[in-house]
Protein backbone atom coordinates (compact mmCIF):
# COMPACT_ATOMS: atom_id res chain seq x y z
CA UNK A 1 0.00 0.00 0.00
CA UNK A 2 2.52 2.41 0.91
CA UNK A 3 3.78 2.39 -2.89
CA UNK A 4 0.60 3.79 -4.04
CA UNK A 5 2.18 7.33 -4.41
CA UNK A 6 5.03 6.07 -6.86
CA UNK A 7 2.50 3.92 -9.40
CA UNK A 8 2.36 6.59 -11.52
CA UNK A 9 5.99 7.43 -11.83
CA UNK A 10 6.61 3.52 -12.87
CA UNK A 11 5.61 4.21 -16.42
CA UNK A 12 8.09 6.69 -16.61
CA UNK A 13 10.99 4.33 -16.01
CA UNK A 14 9.78 1.54 -18.50
CA UNK A 15 10.29 3.75 -21.04
CA UNK A 16 13.96 3.99 -19.88
CA UNK A 17 14.85 0.64 -20.31
CA UNK A 18 15.75 -1.06 -23.06
CA UNK A 19 15.67 -4.73 -23.66
CA UNK A 20 19.26 -5.89 -22.14
CA UNK A 21 19.14 -4.36 -19.24
CA UNK A 22 16.29 -6.80 -18.92
CA UNK A 23 17.03 -8.74 -15.70
CA UNK A 24 14.68 -10.72 -14.18
CA UNK A 25 14.47 -12.67 -10.50
CA UNK A 26 14.43 -16.00 -12.65
CA UNK A 27 17.71 -15.53 -14.17
CA UNK A 28 19.20 -15.88 -10.55
CA UNK A 29 19.74 -19.58 -8.87
CA UNK A 30 16.10 -20.98 -6.72
CA UNK A 31 17.31 -20.40 -3.40
CA UNK A 32 19.50 -16.95 -4.24
CA UNK A 33 18.70 -14.98 -1.23
CA UNK A 34 17.81 -11.34 -2.03
CA UNK A 35 17.95 -8.52 0.78
CA UNK A 36 19.14 -4.98 2.16
CA UNK A 37 21.71 -4.06 4.33
CA UNK A 38 22.32 -1.60 7.02
CA UNK A 39 24.28 -1.13 10.31
CA UNK A 40 23.67 0.00 13.70
CA UNK A 41 25.79 3.31 14.34
CA UNK A 42 24.33 4.11 10.98
CA UNK A 43 20.69 3.35 10.98
CA UNK A 44 20.00 2.56 15.26
CA UNK A 45 20.33 6.09 17.35
CA UNK A 46 19.25 5.73 20.94
CA UNK A 47 22.76 5.88 21.96
CA UNK A 48 22.66 6.57 25.20
CA UNK A 49 19.69 4.56 26.22
CA UNK A 50 18.91 1.02 28.10
CA UNK A 51 22.42 0.73 29.03
CA UNK A 52 24.11 1.13 25.98
CA UNK A 53 27.97 3.09 26.26
CA UNK A 54 29.60 5.26 24.34
CA UNK A 55 31.26 4.05 21.64
CA UNK A 56 34.37 4.80 19.20
CA UNK A 57 32.11 6.85 16.62
CA UNK A 58 29.90 8.38 19.86
CA UNK A 59 33.01 10.14 21.14
CA UNK A 60 34.73 10.70 17.99
CA UNK A 61 31.59 12.56 16.79
CA UNK A 62 31.00 14.10 19.94
CA UNK A 63 34.60 15.38 20.47
CA UNK A 64 35.06 16.64 16.92
CA UNK A 65 32.23 16.65 15.07
CA UNK A 66 32.27 13.47 12.68
CA UNK A 67 29.79 14.42 9.79
CA UNK A 68 29.51 17.12 7.29
CA UNK A 69 28.15 20.07 8.93
CA UNK A 70 28.84 18.21 11.90
CA UNK A 71 26.14 15.47 11.66
CA UNK A 72 26.58 12.16 13.74
CA UNK A 73 24.71 9.06 14.84
CA UNK A 74 23.16 9.96 18.32
CA UNK A 75 19.88 9.89 16.54
CA UNK A 76 20.64 8.35 12.85
CA UNK A 77 16.80 6.73 11.75
CA UNK A 78 15.84 6.40 15.27
CA UNK A 79 15.55 2.38 14.03
CA UNK A 80 15.87 1.22 17.55
CA UNK A 81 12.37 2.62 18.18
CA UNK A 82 11.09 1.89 14.35
CA UNK A 83 12.73 -1.42 14.04
CA UNK A 84 8.72 -2.96 14.00
CA UNK A 85 7.89 -0.52 11.19
CA UNK A 86 11.42 -1.08 9.41
CA UNK A 87 10.57 -4.80 9.13
CA UNK A 88 7.32 -4.10 8.13
CA UNK A 89 8.70 -2.25 5.67
CA UNK A 90 11.62 -5.12 4.39
CA UNK A 91 8.75 -7.83 4.18
CA UNK A 92 6.28 -5.21 2.37
CA UNK A 93 9.90 -5.20 -0.25
CA UNK A 94 9.30 -8.57 -0.26
CA UNK A 95 13.11 -9.38 0.61
CA UNK A 96 14.91 -12.42 1.88
CA UNK A 97 16.96 -11.68 4.28
CA UNK A 98 18.16 -8.68 6.04
CA UNK A 99 22.17 -7.94 6.81
CA UNK A 100 22.33 -5.67 10.12
CA UNK A 101 25.47 -5.01 12.57
CA UNK A 102 25.23 -5.60 16.49
CA UNK A 103 26.39 -2.70 18.70
CA UNK A 104 29.10 -4.13 20.56
CA UNK A 105 28.41 -1.06 23.60
CA UNK A 106 24.80 -2.23 23.69
CA UNK A 107 25.75 -5.90 24.41
CA UNK A 108 28.78 -5.00 26.41
CA UNK A 109 29.07 -1.44 27.98
CA UNK A 110 32.51 -2.48 29.01
CA UNK A 111 33.76 -4.61 27.13
CA UNK A 112 35.42 -7.95 28.80
CA UNK A 113 35.79 -5.72 31.79
CA UNK A 114 31.69 -5.66 32.43
CA UNK A 115 28.74 -7.60 32.48
CA UNK A 116 26.62 -8.23 29.43
CA UNK A 117 24.00 -5.81 29.24
CA UNK A 118 20.49 -7.65 29.11
CA UNK A 119 18.58 -4.74 27.82
CA UNK A 120 21.26 -5.10 24.70
CA UNK A 121 20.05 -8.44 24.03
CA UNK A 122 16.44 -8.44 24.31
CA UNK A 123 16.80 -5.16 21.27
CA UNK A 124 18.47 -8.10 18.86
CA UNK A 125 16.30 -11.07 20.31
CA UNK A 126 13.21 -9.09 18.74
CA UNK A 127 14.86 -8.23 15.79
CA UNK A 128 15.59 -11.74 15.34
CA UNK A 129 12.23 -13.32 15.62
CA UNK A 130 10.14 -10.70 14.19
CA UNK A 131 12.20 -10.92 10.83
CA UNK A 132 12.26 -14.81 11.31
CA UNK A 133 8.23 -14.63 11.91
CA UNK A 134 8.26 -12.74 8.69
CA UNK A 135 10.20 -15.09 6.79
CA UNK A 136 13.31 -12.89 6.70
CA UNK A 137 16.58 -14.23 7.16
CA UNK A 138 19.04 -12.49 10.10
CA UNK A 139 22.37 -11.96 8.11
CA UNK A 140 24.31 -11.02 11.20
CA UNK A 141 27.51 -8.23 10.90
CA UNK A 142 28.90 -8.84 14.46
CA UNK A 143 31.13 -5.81 13.94
CA UNK A 144 30.43 -2.93 11.78
CA UNK A 145 33.05 0.06 12.55
CA UNK A 146 31.39 0.75 16.80
CA UNK A 147 32.93 -0.80 19.83
CA UNK A 148 32.96 0.92 23.75
CA UNK A 149 34.62 3.86 23.74
CA UNK A 150 36.71 1.65 26.66
CA UNK A 151 38.54 -0.09 24.65
CA UNK A 152 40.14 2.16 22.69
CA UNK A 153 40.87 4.02 25.83
CA UNK A 154 42.64 1.48 27.90
CA UNK A 155 44.85 -0.24 25.29
CA UNK A 156 44.10 1.29 22.37
CA UNK A 157 41.60 -1.39 20.26
CA UNK A 158 42.93 -2.79 16.74
CA UNK A 159 46.25 -1.69 17.85
CA UNK A 160 46.60 -4.70 20.41
CA UNK A 161 46.53 -7.77 20.52
CA UNK A 162 43.97 -7.73 23.37
CA UNK A 163 41.07 -6.68 21.02
CA UNK A 164 40.97 -10.03 19.51
CA UNK A 165 40.13 -11.24 23.06
CA UNK A 166 37.57 -8.71 23.68
CA UNK A 167 36.00 -9.23 19.97
CA UNK A 168 36.02 -13.35 20.62
CA UNK A 169 34.14 -12.67 23.90
CA UNK A 170 31.56 -10.48 22.57
CA UNK A 171 30.94 -12.77 19.33
CA UNK A 172 30.99 -15.80 22.23
CA UNK A 173 28.03 -14.05 23.93
CA UNK A 174 26.13 -13.32 20.28
CA UNK A 175 26.51 -17.02 18.72
CA UNK A 176 24.71 -18.16 22.20
CA UNK A 177 21.86 -15.65 22.43
CA UNK A 178 21.20 -15.50 19.19
CA UNK A 179 22.81 -18.88 17.22
CA UNK A 180 19.57 -21.21 17.31
CA UNK A 181 17.87 -18.32 14.64
CA UNK A 182 20.73 -16.90 12.96
CA UNK A 183 22.38 -19.11 9.96
CA UNK A 184 24.57 -16.55 8.84
CA UNK A 185 26.85 -14.42 10.71
CA UNK A 186 29.39 -12.14 9.46
CA UNK A 187 32.34 -11.62 11.78
CA UNK A 188 33.85 -8.42 10.52
CA UNK A 189 32.69 -5.76 7.98
CA UNK A 190 35.40 -4.80 5.94
CA UNK A 191 38.86 -4.65 7.99
CA UNK A 192 40.77 -3.88 4.85
CA UNK A 193 38.77 -0.38 4.86
CA UNK A 194 39.06 -0.06 8.65
CA UNK A 195 42.56 -0.16 8.12
CA UNK A 196 42.82 2.07 5.51
CA UNK A 197 40.42 5.15 7.16
CA UNK A 198 41.54 4.31 10.56
CA UNK A 199 45.20 4.07 10.55
CA UNK A 200 46.31 5.24 6.93
CA UNK A 201 44.15 8.17 6.07
CA UNK A 202 43.16 9.45 9.65
CA UNK A 203 39.34 10.60 8.95
CA UNK A 204 37.67 7.61 11.03
CA UNK A 205 38.49 7.03 14.41
CA UNK A 206 40.86 6.75 16.36
CA UNK A 207 42.27 8.84 13.22
CA UNK A 208 45.90 7.95 13.29
CA UNK A 209 47.81 8.79 10.22
CA UNK A 210 51.45 9.69 10.12
CA UNK A 211 51.49 13.17 8.27
CA UNK A 212 48.86 14.64 10.35
CA UNK A 213 46.54 17.06 8.51
CA UNK A 214 42.86 18.15 9.15
CA UNK A 215 41.72 16.23 12.37
CA UNK A 216 43.65 13.24 12.22
CA UNK A 217 46.88 12.32 15.00
CA UNK A 218 50.40 11.18 14.90
CA UNK A 219 50.57 7.51 13.79
CA UNK A 220 52.94 5.52 12.06
CA UNK A 221 50.52 4.65 8.80
CA UNK A 222 53.51 2.45 7.24
CA UNK A 223 53.25 -0.15 10.14
CA UNK A 224 49.82 0.43 12.05
CA UNK A 225 47.29 -0.28 8.97
CA UNK A 226 49.48 -3.20 8.89
CA UNK A 227 49.23 -4.79 12.98
CA UNK A 228 45.11 -3.92 12.85
CA UNK A 229 44.77 -5.78 9.79
CA UNK A 230 46.07 -8.30 11.66
CA UNK A 231 44.36 -8.08 14.92
CA UNK A 232 41.61 -8.00 12.82
CA UNK A 233 42.31 -11.10 10.73
CA UNK A 234 43.39 -13.10 13.94
CA UNK A 235 40.24 -11.92 16.04
CA UNK A 236 38.49 -13.12 13.25
CA UNK A 237 39.89 -16.79 13.04
CA UNK A 238 40.02 -17.19 16.62
CA UNK A 239 35.85 -16.45 16.55
CA UNK A 240 35.48 -18.53 13.84
CA UNK A 241 37.00 -21.62 15.34
CA UNK A 242 35.00 -21.10 17.98
CA UNK A 243 31.99 -21.04 15.86
CA UNK A 244 32.81 -23.97 14.17
CA UNK A 245 33.87 -26.12 17.27
CA UNK A 246 31.04 -25.36 19.45
CA UNK A 247 28.22 -23.92 18.25
CA UNK A 248 27.88 -24.71 14.74
CA UNK A 249 27.43 -29.07 15.08
CA UNK A 250 24.94 -27.95 18.32
CA UNK A 251 22.91 -26.27 15.92
CA UNK A 252 22.96 -28.33 13.10
CA UNK A 253 21.80 -30.79 15.83
CA UNK A 254 19.16 -29.02 17.58
CA UNK A 255 17.90 -27.43 14.49
CA UNK A 256 19.19 -28.76 11.07
CA UNK A 257 20.49 -25.21 10.75
CA UNK A 258 24.39 -25.26 11.52
CA UNK A 259 25.11 -21.83 10.42
CA UNK A 260 27.83 -20.57 7.96
CA UNK A 261 30.40 -17.98 9.06
CA UNK A 262 32.28 -15.27 6.98
CA UNK A 263 33.90 -12.03 6.25
CA UNK A 264 33.80 -9.37 4.52
CA UNK A 265 35.86 -7.40 2.56
CA UNK A 266 36.20 -3.61 0.68
CA UNK A 267 36.70 -5.10 -2.72
CA UNK A 268 36.83 -2.38 -5.49
CA UNK A 269 37.77 -3.60 -9.03
CA UNK A 270 41.08 -2.27 -10.46
CA UNK A 271 41.93 -2.18 -14.11
CA UNK A 272 45.10 -1.05 -15.76
CA UNK A 273 45.31 2.73 -16.70
CA UNK A 274 47.38 2.37 -19.86
CA UNK A 275 47.70 -1.11 -21.43
CA UNK A 276 51.40 -1.48 -20.72
CA UNK A 277 52.75 -4.32 -17.95
CA UNK A 278 53.65 -2.07 -15.28
CA UNK A 279 49.81 -0.43 -15.07
CA UNK A 280 48.67 -4.54 -15.51
CA UNK A 281 50.73 -5.53 -12.62
CA UNK A 282 49.62 -2.80 -10.64
CA UNK A 283 45.81 -3.59 -11.16
CA UNK A 284 46.93 -7.11 -9.96
CA UNK A 285 48.62 -5.70 -7.31
CA UNK A 286 46.41 -3.17 -6.10
CA UNK A 287 43.22 -6.69 -5.80
CA UNK A 288 46.30 -8.21 -4.42
CA UNK A 289 46.54 -5.96 -1.40
CA UNK A 290 43.06 -5.74 -1.09
CA UNK A 291 41.16 -9.05 -1.48
CA UNK A 292 44.11 -10.69 -1.07
CA UNK A 293 45.04 -9.11 2.51
CA UNK A 294 41.69 -10.06 3.69
CA UNK A 295 40.53 -13.29 2.64
CA UNK A 296 43.92 -15.08 1.69
CA UNK A 297 45.06 -15.64 5.65
CA UNK A 298 41.61 -16.88 6.68
CA UNK A 299 41.54 -19.13 3.27
CA UNK A 300 45.21 -20.16 2.54
CA UNK A 301 46.51 -19.13 6.35
CA UNK A 302 48.89 -16.63 5.21
CA UNK A 303 49.28 -13.33 3.49
CA UNK A 304 49.85 -13.51 -0.28
CA UNK A 305 53.49 -13.85 -0.80
CA UNK A 306 53.94 -9.97 -3.06
CA UNK A 307 52.73 -7.96 0.21
CA UNK A 308 55.77 -10.14 1.80
CA UNK A 309 57.98 -8.96 -0.88
CA UNK A 310 56.89 -5.58 -0.42
CA UNK A 311 56.27 -4.93 3.12
CA UNK A 312 59.16 -7.27 4.49
CA UNK A 313 59.19 -7.65 8.08
CA UNK A 314 57.02 -4.68 8.64
CA UNK A 315 54.15 -7.28 7.35
CA UNK A 316 53.23 -9.06 10.34
CA UNK A 317 53.27 -12.53 10.37
CA UNK A 318 51.58 -15.92 11.42
CA UNK A 319 52.82 -18.60 14.22
CA UNK A 320 52.74 -22.33 12.87
CA UNK A 321 49.60 -22.69 15.38
CA UNK A 322 47.90 -19.44 14.04
CA UNK A 323 47.81 -20.76 10.14
CA UNK A 324 46.13 -23.68 11.22
CA UNK A 325 43.22 -22.15 12.29
CA UNK A 326 43.36 -19.39 9.86
CA UNK A 327 43.17 -21.66 7.52
CA UNK A 328 39.28 -22.52 6.18
CA UNK A 329 38.31 -20.04 9.09
CA UNK A 330 35.46 -18.94 6.66
CA UNK A 331 32.47 -20.86 4.76
CA UNK A 332 32.38 -17.99 2.71
CA UNK A 333 32.95 -14.66 1.50
CA UNK A 334 31.50 -11.04 1.46
CA UNK A 335 32.04 -8.44 -1.17
CA UNK A 336 31.00 -5.17 -0.79
CA UNK A 337 31.29 -3.92 -4.12
CA UNK A 338 30.97 -0.63 -5.46
CA UNK A 339 32.79 0.46 -8.06
CA UNK A 340 35.82 -0.14 -10.49
CA UNK A 341 38.85 2.23 -10.87
CA UNK A 342 41.83 2.64 -12.58
CA UNK A 343 45.08 1.00 -11.31
CA UNK A 344 48.77 3.43 -12.10
CA UNK A 345 51.89 1.83 -11.22
CA UNK A 346 53.97 4.04 -9.15
CA UNK A 347 57.01 1.81 -7.76
CA UNK A 348 58.93 3.99 -9.65
CA UNK A 349 57.96 7.44 -9.12
CA UNK A 350 56.47 8.65 -5.49
CA UNK A 351 52.85 7.72 -4.97
CA UNK A 352 51.33 10.73 -4.11
CA UNK A 353 49.60 9.54 -0.62
CA UNK A 354 51.22 7.08 1.67
CA UNK A 355 48.02 4.63 1.38
CA UNK A 356 48.83 3.96 -2.22
CA UNK A 357 51.93 2.36 -0.74
CA UNK A 358 51.05 0.75 1.96
CA UNK A 359 47.48 -0.39 1.28
CA UNK A 360 47.22 -0.32 -2.18
CA UNK A 361 50.74 -1.82 -3.24
CA UNK A 362 52.43 0.79 -4.98
CA UNK A 363 49.44 1.86 -6.75
CA UNK A 364 48.09 5.28 -7.51
CA UNK A 365 44.22 4.95 -8.30
CA UNK A 366 42.22 7.54 -10.29
CA UNK A 367 38.49 7.47 -12.06
CA UNK A 368 39.80 9.60 -15.10
CA UNK A 369 41.96 8.63 -18.13
CA UNK A 370 42.23 10.73 -21.11
CA UNK A 371 39.65 13.73 -19.71
CA UNK A 372 36.77 10.22 -20.08
CA UNK A 373 35.50 8.84 -16.77
CA UNK A 374 35.39 5.21 -16.17
CA UNK A 375 31.44 5.55 -15.48
CA UNK A 376 29.02 7.84 -14.10
CA UNK A 377 30.28 9.80 -10.64
CA UNK A 378 28.27 9.30 -7.84
CA UNK A 379 27.97 11.19 -4.69
CA UNK A 380 30.68 9.32 -2.86
CA UNK A 381 34.15 10.28 -3.97
CA UNK A 382 35.96 7.86 -6.43
CA UNK A 383 32.74 5.56 -6.33
CA UNK A 384 32.00 5.37 -10.21
CA UNK A 385 29.50 3.50 -12.15
CA UNK A 386 31.02 0.55 -13.80
CA UNK A 387 28.84 -2.85 -13.88
CA UNK A 388 31.54 -5.15 -15.78
CA UNK A 389 33.38 -4.48 -12.07
CA UNK A 390 30.61 -6.63 -10.56
CA UNK A 391 31.35 -9.49 -12.83
CA UNK A 392 35.11 -9.01 -13.23
CA UNK A 393 35.51 -9.04 -8.83
CA UNK A 394 33.61 -12.01 -8.76
CA UNK A 395 35.32 -13.54 -11.50
CA UNK A 396 38.67 -12.55 -9.89
CA UNK A 397 37.32 -13.64 -6.23
CA UNK A 398 36.13 -16.70 -7.70
CA UNK A 399 39.61 -17.98 -9.80
CA UNK A 400 41.74 -16.64 -7.04
CA UNK A 401 39.78 -18.79 -4.26
CA UNK A 402 38.63 -21.32 -6.01
CA UNK A 403 34.99 -21.13 -6.04
CA UNK A 404 34.21 -20.68 -2.43
CA UNK A 405 30.71 -19.45 -1.76
CA UNK A 406 30.23 -15.43 -2.54
CA UNK A 407 27.70 -13.58 -1.30
CA UNK A 408 27.38 -9.74 -2.51
CA UNK A 409 27.05 -8.16 0.91
CA UNK A 410 27.23 -4.77 -0.17
CA UNK A 411 26.20 -3.06 -3.36
CA UNK A 412 24.42 0.58 -4.15
CA UNK A 413 24.12 3.98 -5.42
CA UNK A 414 24.27 7.59 -3.78
CA UNK A 415 23.11 10.04 -6.08
CA UNK A 416 25.58 13.00 -7.09
CA UNK A 417 24.57 15.76 -4.78
CA UNK A 418 22.95 18.97 -6.37
CA UNK A 419 21.96 21.85 -4.28
CA UNK A 420 18.68 22.27 -3.05
CA UNK A 421 16.99 18.94 -4.62
CA UNK A 422 13.39 18.55 -4.10
CA UNK A 423 12.25 15.53 -1.97
CA UNK A 424 10.32 14.71 -4.99
CA UNK A 425 13.53 14.37 -7.28
CA UNK A 426 15.06 12.18 -4.50
CA UNK A 427 12.44 9.64 -4.41
CA UNK A 428 12.41 9.61 -8.61
CA UNK A 429 15.42 7.76 -7.93
CA UNK A 430 15.67 6.19 -11.91
CA UNK A 431 19.68 6.08 -11.85
CA UNK A 432 19.51 3.93 -8.72
CA UNK A 433 17.34 1.73 -10.60
CA UNK A 434 19.40 1.34 -13.60
CA UNK A 435 22.53 0.66 -10.87
CA UNK A 436 20.88 -2.22 -10.03
CA UNK A 437 19.61 -3.74 -13.51
CA UNK A 438 23.06 -3.62 -14.94
CA UNK A 439 25.11 -4.68 -11.73
CA UNK A 440 22.79 -7.61 -11.52
CA UNK A 441 23.01 -8.34 -15.13
CA UNK A 442 26.21 -8.49 -14.24
CA UNK A 443 26.79 -10.25 -11.62
CA UNK A 444 23.70 -12.71 -13.30
CA UNK A 445 26.67 -13.19 -16.45
CA UNK A 446 29.16 -14.01 -13.39
CA UNK A 447 26.92 -16.75 -12.24
CA UNK A 448 26.46 -18.07 -15.13
CA UNK A 449 29.65 -18.84 -15.71
CA UNK A 450 29.97 -20.99 -12.80
CA UNK A 451 30.61 -18.48 -9.86
CA UNK A 452 28.77 -19.77 -6.24
CA UNK A 453 27.32 -16.42 -5.60
CA UNK A 454 23.77 -17.15 -3.14
CA UNK A 455 22.79 -13.95 -2.18
CA UNK A 456 22.88 -9.98 -2.84
CA UNK A 457 22.45 -7.07 -0.86
CA UNK A 458 21.47 -3.77 -1.84
CA UNK A 459 23.13 -0.59 0.71
CA UNK A 460 20.75 0.49 2.16
CA UNK A 461 17.07 -0.31 3.11
CA UNK A 462 16.86 2.89 3.43
CA UNK A 463 18.91 6.41 3.49
CA UNK A 464 21.40 6.97 7.01
CA UNK A 465 24.24 8.12 8.40
CA UNK A 466 27.12 7.74 5.71
CA UNK A 467 29.99 8.28 8.62
CA UNK A 468 32.12 11.11 7.52
CA UNK A 469 29.89 12.34 4.84
CA UNK A 470 26.77 12.82 6.99
CA UNK A 471 23.23 12.33 5.96
CA UNK A 472 23.19 14.04 2.82
CA UNK A 473 24.82 10.64 1.00
CA UNK A 474 21.75 8.62 0.33
CA UNK A 475 22.05 5.01 -0.76
CA UNK A 476 19.07 3.98 0.32
CA UNK A 477 15.78 2.44 -1.28
CA UNK A 478 13.66 4.65 1.20
CA UNK A 479 13.78 8.27 1.89
CA UNK A 480 14.35 9.08 5.43
CA UNK A 481 12.39 12.78 6.51
CA UNK A 482 15.40 14.39 9.09
CA UNK A 483 12.41 15.56 10.92
CA UNK A 484 9.61 13.21 10.95
CA UNK A 485 11.35 9.94 10.53
CA UNK A 486 9.37 8.82 8.45
CA UNK A 487 10.67 7.08 5.58
CA UNK A 488 9.16 7.44 2.37
CA UNK A 489 10.08 4.66 -0.38
CA UNK A 490 11.67 5.61 -3.82
CA UNK A 491 10.74 4.35 -7.03
CA UNK A 492 13.84 2.15 -6.65
CA UNK A 493 11.97 -0.12 -3.99
CA UNK A 494 8.98 0.07 -5.80
CA UNK A 495 11.35 -1.71 -8.53
CA UNK A 496 13.04 -3.91 -5.92
CA UNK A 497 9.61 -5.02 -5.29
CA UNK A 498 8.31 -5.68 -8.77
CA UNK A 499 11.87 -7.23 -9.42
CA UNK A 500 11.77 -10.11 -6.75
CA UNK A 501 7.56 -10.68 -7.88
CA UNK A 502 9.85 -11.50 -11.00
CA UNK A 503 8.06 -8.54 -13.07
CA UNK A 504 10.56 -7.15 -15.16
CA UNK A 505 9.45 -3.20 -15.66
CA UNK A 506 9.11 -3.38 -19.41
CA UNK A 507 7.58 -6.70 -19.40
O1 LIG B 1 28.10 3.04 4.56
C1 LIG B 1 28.52 1.96 4.01
C2 LIG B 1 28.80 1.85 2.56
C3 LIG B 1 28.50 3.00 1.69
O2 LIG B 1 29.76 3.52 1.32
C4 LIG B 1 28.94 0.80 4.85
O3 LIG B 1 28.81 1.00 6.21
C5 LIG B 1 30.35 0.40 4.58
O4 LIG B 1 30.46 -0.95 4.94
C6 LIG B 1 30.84 0.62 3.16
O5 LIG B 1 32.21 0.83 3.18
N1 LIG B 1 30.20 1.69 2.46
C7 LIG B 1 30.73 2.72 1.83
N2 LIG B 1 31.96 2.94 1.74
C8 LIG B 1 32.55 4.16 1.46
C9 LIG B 1 33.87 4.22 2.08
C10 LIG B 1 34.67 5.31 1.49
C11 LIG B 1 35.87 4.71 0.91
C12 LIG B 1 36.59 5.65 0.08
C13 LIG B 1 37.80 4.95 -0.41
C14 LIG B 1 38.19 5.47 -1.73
C15 LIG B 1 39.22 4.63 -2.36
Amino acid sequence: ASFTILDASINDVESRFSQEHSIKRSGFPHGFLFGAATSAYQVEGAYLEDGKSISNWDEFCHSKGCGENGENGDIADNHYHLFMNDIEMMHSLGIKAYRFSISWARILPRGRFGEVNPLGIMFYNKIIDNLVQKGIEPFVTIHHEDFPQELEDRYGSWLDPQMQDDFVHFAKICFKSFGDRVKYWITINEPNLVAEMSYEKGNYPPNRCSQPFGNCLAGNSDIEPLVVMHNMLLAHGKAAKLYHEQFQAIYQLLSKQGGLIGLVAHCFMYEPFTDTNSDREAAERALIFNVGWSFDPPIFGDYPQEMREYHGNELPRFSQEEKEFMKKSIDFIGINHYSAIYAKDCTNSSCQESANRIIKGFVEITGERDGVLIGDPTSMPRFFVVPRGMEEIVDYVKTRYNNTPMFVTENGYSSPNVQDVEVEEILHDIKRIEFHQTYLASLAASIRNGADVRGYFIWSLMDNYEWTFGYNVRFGLSYVDRKTFDRIPKLSARWYQDFLKNNSLID
